[in-house]
């Protein structure tokens, strides 16, 4: 590692080194090498990232050619994946296009979707990928979608308030305890459907204590705010800034790190010369008193402000 690199080089690696998908690793990368002064000291490590940009590259033209296996899975990007789960015209194609950019095929009749289709969910600075899949119980589909629910982060059950809700959150549960699937969330999906409301006091009674039922309608847009927030909640995400010594802190990007990370684990996650110099710490946020210096097994809190002194 060459000595003077400027601080802005440490950070473009720390952006770096959390892309989570290549077309985002490859913005990155480009990014980090713009920050990289050109003088001899530097000539190896400039070769050596652009030997890693051009490799990345490639990758990206071959899975652009694509081929079955790239089409029916779901690689993950944002803060955390949450999978669609339910049954045909539960409306999980209308959640994701009312939540996110992506523009699903919707129709009234089932198999709309034959494919895994993922959108980004903007909740106040950070992102979740939603991944929408053909309906529950159907052979030919039910391998890879199964593959994907249970490698997802959430699950989000969408019911369809109008059609035996009771029936349909019955056997998605019995459906995803058989996958070992954690926690789910039930989007009870058409609350502007007759007779909604009455279903879903009954679905909220029956799962009280057992997974967060929010009442939507893709439609009308309702309850969409509240659905965001249950899928912030149930990641187990919180969100961390950093912040140089004497200076303002950065609240653009957060870094995302499972809820009890402690102080030397994110010092990990952002730079290793984080972590073999680091002296201690100092956090906003969370502590008693602001700025307050922390112990090394500090757990962070969501929103919480660390300044790493090395
Ligand atoms: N009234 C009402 N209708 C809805 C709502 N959400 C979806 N629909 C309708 O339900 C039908 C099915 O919607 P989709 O989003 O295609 O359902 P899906 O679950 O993706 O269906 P598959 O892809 O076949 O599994 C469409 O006619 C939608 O317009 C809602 O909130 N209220
Ligand atoms: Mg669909």
């Amino acid at each position: 590692m060459p000595a003077n690199l400027p601080p802005e080089y440490f950070e473009a690696d720390a952006r770096y080194k959390e892309a989570r998908d290549t077309s985002e690793k490859v913005s990155a990368l480009e990014a980090l090498i713009a920050t990289v002064p050109k003088h001899k000291g530097t000539d190896k490590l400039r070769a050596d990232l652009r030997r890693r940009l051009s490799k990345l590259r490639e990758d990206v033209q071959k899975r652009k050619k694509g081929g079955r296996g790239d089409l029916y899975n779901a690689p993950k990007e944002g803060a955390a994946q949450a999978a669609l789960m339910g049954f045909a015209n539960s409306g999980k194609s209308s959640l994701l296009e009312a939540l996110t950019n992506a523009k699903p095929m919707i129709a009234d009749y089932p198999m709309t979707t034959v494919m895994p289709l993922s959108g980004m969910m903007p909740f106040e600075d950070i992102q979740f990928q939603l991944v929408d899949l053909p309906p529950m119980g159907n052979e030919t589909t039910d391998g890879w979608v199964s593959g994907i629910i249970r490698n997802a982060d959430i699950v989000l059950m969408v019911i369809d308030l109008a059609e035996d809700p009771d029936a349909q959150a019955g056997l998605l549960m019995g459906q995803a305890s058989g996958w070992k699937v954690k926690k789910p969330i039930i989007a009870a999906n058409k609350t502007d459907a007759p007779g909604a409301g009455d279903a879903l006091k009954l679905l909220r009674e029956k799962y009280h204590g057992t997974c967060p039922v929010i009442g939507v309608s893709a439609v009308k847009k309702d309850g969409l705010e509240e659905l965001r927030r249950a899928v912030f909640e149930s990641s187990g995400v919180i969100r961390v800034y950093s912040k140089e010594p004497g200076k303002e802190p950065d609240m653009g990007t957060p870094f995302t790190v499972p809820s009890g990370t402690t102080v030397l684990r994110l010092a990990e996650i952002i730079h290793k010369d984080f972590l073999s110099g680091l002296k201690y710490a100092c956090v906003w946020g969370s502590v008693r008193f602001q700025g307050q210096k922390v112990q090394k097994d500090y757990p962070l809190k969501d929103r919480d402000v660390v300044e790493f002194h090395v």
